[in-house]
């Protein structure tokens, strides 16, 4: 090789050196092999020489770009290398770490007394009815025997949709979760034994009252069914969910839509603590001819009662709870404890 060439080689080598980025060593390597770089120049070159000059000319420039590849390659190499040892630094893991667990969820303590309420009732031969949350003024109003003009209907008091059902009237969010029970009754013939189970929708909200609460509500219909029912059915309902006979029930007169005559329902404990002290519980009542009639069903032949009570009230007796809005706060120290 000429002085001239091994010059090449070691520029060559120096370049290839002083990068430290695979694509930079690209941009190097077009210098010297690629297309108008300085060996290929010199190849080029050697066309106008004399057939024997261009043999040894050839040759020695031939031996320089075989030795500029050897260090291209060399370069490569080692700047993979490199590369993948500061990725595997970067990217290690400590194996002896614990692994992150998938954490179980819990049932929240409203649902545990919803599955509980159902599992009583079931016990004692109701059904459960199901029905939509978004309801038409017929099914969640005027079927249950609803003023047109009762404060209930108002846009202060019930979450309205903007959205009319078939007969144009605006559609809305169940204030509470009678319409099921319209709905079951309907469909079905008597004896009618049901509750219902759900979300309801009032415009309301202090540590009492929630825009959204939870609502069991209860039906039998028959020929001849009584107050007297009422009260051992939902006497036994409480004593099963308190777990206690130590419990004592009253009805105390009230007025409904819905039922007539109505009543409030108290309950009081008769021993443990909060003993004798009577707790407003439930509203209840025979239910009224003419909801009977829009059941479908002949007020003369047949009757019976309703009750309506808040699942997160007797959630908050069960579980010594004052405030309601805790329920709906999703904070895991409190929802853990029911877990
Ligand atoms: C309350 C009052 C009550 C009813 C709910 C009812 C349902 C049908 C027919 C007649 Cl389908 N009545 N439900 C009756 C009386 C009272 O609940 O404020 N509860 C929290």
């Amino acid at each position: 090789m000429s002085p001239d060439l091994d010059q090449l080689v070691a520029a060559a080598g120096a370049a290839f050196a002083a990068v430290s980025q695979p694509a930079a060593l690209e941009n190097e390597k077009a210098r010297f092999l690629g297309k108008s770089g300085a060996i290929t120049e010199r190849l080029k070159a050697l066309g106008k020489l004399p057939p024997d000059e261009k043999r040894e000319q050839g040759a020695r420039i031939n031996a320089a770009k075989e030795a500029i590849e050897r260090l291209l390659a060399e370069r490569r190499q080692a700047l993979a290398e490199a590369q993948l040892a500061e990725r595997l630094s970067a990217e290690s893991i400590d194996v002896t770490l614990p692994g992150r667990k998938r954490s179980a969820g819990g049932v929240h303590p409203v649902t545990r007394s919803w599955i509980r309420i159902e599992e009583i009732f079931r016990s004692i031969g109701f059904d459960v009815a199901d029905g939509p949350e978004i309801e038409n003024d017929w099914f969640n109003f005027t079927a249950l025997n609803s003023p047109e003009n009762h404060p209930a209907r108002s846009m202060q008091d019930t979450f309205y949709v903007d959205a009319p059902d078939a007969g144009g009237k605006p559609l809305l969010l169940r204030t509470h979760t009678s319409p099921m029970q319209v709905r079951y009754a309907r469909m079905h013939t008597p004896p009618i034994k049901v509750i219902a189970l759900g979300r309801t929708y009032r415009v309301d909200s202090d540590a009492t009252h929630s825009p959204m609460f939870q609502q069991v509500e209860g039906l039998w219909i028959d020929e001849n069914v009584s107050f007297a029912d009422l009260k051992a059915v939902y006497t036994d309902f409480l004593r099963s969910f308190f777990e206690t006979d130590d419990l004592v029930v009253r009805f105390r007169p009230s007025y409904f839509p819905f039922t007539e005559p109505s009543a409030e329902i108290d309950m009081m404990f008769t021993s443990g603590p909060g003993k004798g002290q009577w707790l407003e519980i439930s509203g209840s009542g025979q239910v009224h001819p003419n909801v009977v009639r829009n059941f479908g069903l002949d007020p003369e032949r047949y009757i019976g009662f309703a009750f309506g009570s808040g699942i997160e009230r007797l959630s908050m007796l069960r579980y010594g709870i004052d405030d309601l809005r805790i329920f709906f706060e999703g904070d895991l120290r409190f929802l853990r404890q029911f877990n």
